[in-house]
C-alpha cells in the first residue's frame, strides 16, 4: 500500500455526521486534501460502509484513537484495513506491545501515534509522558506522530525527539491554534475539521488554510 503523502499539508478531519453534507464536502474539497480523516462520529451515524465508500476516491486515515491490549488493537486495526482504511490513528499510552500489534496487523497502512492530545486538560496528566511516546515512535518506526497545534512550542519540542517523522497536528481553529503557527514549528500536515465542513464555502475555507500552509513553509 503506497504510504500517505503530506505535501499539500492538510488533513479533512469529516466529523459531519449528516450523509449529504458529508459527502458534498468530499466531493468538493476531497482533491484538495492530503486525506480525509474518518472518527466514531461520523461511522457511528453512517455504519462503517462510509470507509470503504470515501477510501475508493480518496485516502482515508480512521482516527480510533486505538488504545486497547494487543490482541484487541490487532482485531481492530485488521478490520479499519480491511474496509479501505490507509491509515490509522493509534494511541501510545497503553505501551510498546499495543502499539507493536497495530503495526503488525497494518498490512503495509500507516501508523500515527498520539503523543500529546490537543485540550486544554491534556496539560494535567498526558504531557508529562509525551516525550516518551515520542520516543517510542521513533523506535517503532511508525509513518507519523499526533501533537497539538494548541501548543505550537511543544510541537516544535517533540520535532526535536522524533526527527523527520511526520508530525500530524490537530487542533487548528475552534481549539485555538493558528495554521500558520504550527506549520513554523514543524507540523508536516493540519488536521482541520470545523473550520472546514462548518464554513459555507467549505472550499474557500480549504484554499485559504493552503495559504497559509504555504506561507508558513515560506513558500
Ligand atoms: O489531540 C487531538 N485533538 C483532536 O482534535 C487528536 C485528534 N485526533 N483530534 C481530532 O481532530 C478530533 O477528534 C477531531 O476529529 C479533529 C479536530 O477537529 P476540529 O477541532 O478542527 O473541528
Amino acid at each position: 500500500m503506497k504510504k500517505i503523502g503530506f505535501e499539500r499539508g492538510l488533513v479533512l478531519a469529516l466529523d459531519e455526521t449528516d450523509r449529504r453534507k458529508s459527502m458534498d464536502i468530499v466531493n468538493s474539497v476531497g482533491k484538495y486534501v492530503d486525506a480525509i480523516k474518518l472518527n466514531w462520529p461520523i461511522i457511528l451515524a453512517q455504519g462503517p460502509q462510509v470507509i470503504t465508500e470515501i477510501s475508493n476516491h480518496f485516502k482515508v486515515i480512521c482516527d480510533f484513537k486505538i488504545s486497547d491490549v494487543p490482541h484487541t488493537n490487532a482485531m481492530i486495526t485488521s478490520a479499519a484495513v480491511k474496509l479501505g482504511a490507509s491509515g490509522l490513528i493509534v494511541q501510545g499510552f497503553p505501551g510498546r506491545d499495543s502499539v507493536e500489534a497495530c503495526l503488525n496487523s497494518a498490512r503495509g497502512a500507516s501508523v500515527y501515534l498520539v503523543t500529546e492530545m490537543s485540550n486544554p486538560g491534556a496539560s494535567e496528566i498526558n504531557v508529562k509522558f509525551a516525550d516518551r511516546i515520542a520516543e517510542m515512535a521513533v523506535t517503532l518506526k511508525v509513518d507519523g506522530i499526533v501533537a497539538p497545534a494548541t501548543r505550537p512550542k511543544r510541537i516544535k519540542h517533540l520535532r526535536g525527539i522524533v526527527g523527520r517523522i511526520p508530525i500530524l497536528t490537530p487542533g487548528v481553529g475552534p481549539q485555538g491554534g493558528s495554521a500558520k503557527a504550527a506549520i513554523q514549528n514543524g507540523s508536516d500536515a493540519l488536521i482541520v475539521g470545523r473550520t472546514i465542513y462548518e464554513a459555507k464555502d467549505p472550499l474557500e475555507a480549504v484554499s485559504n488554510l493552503l495559504a497559509e500552509i504555504k506561507s508558513g513553509r515560506g513558500e
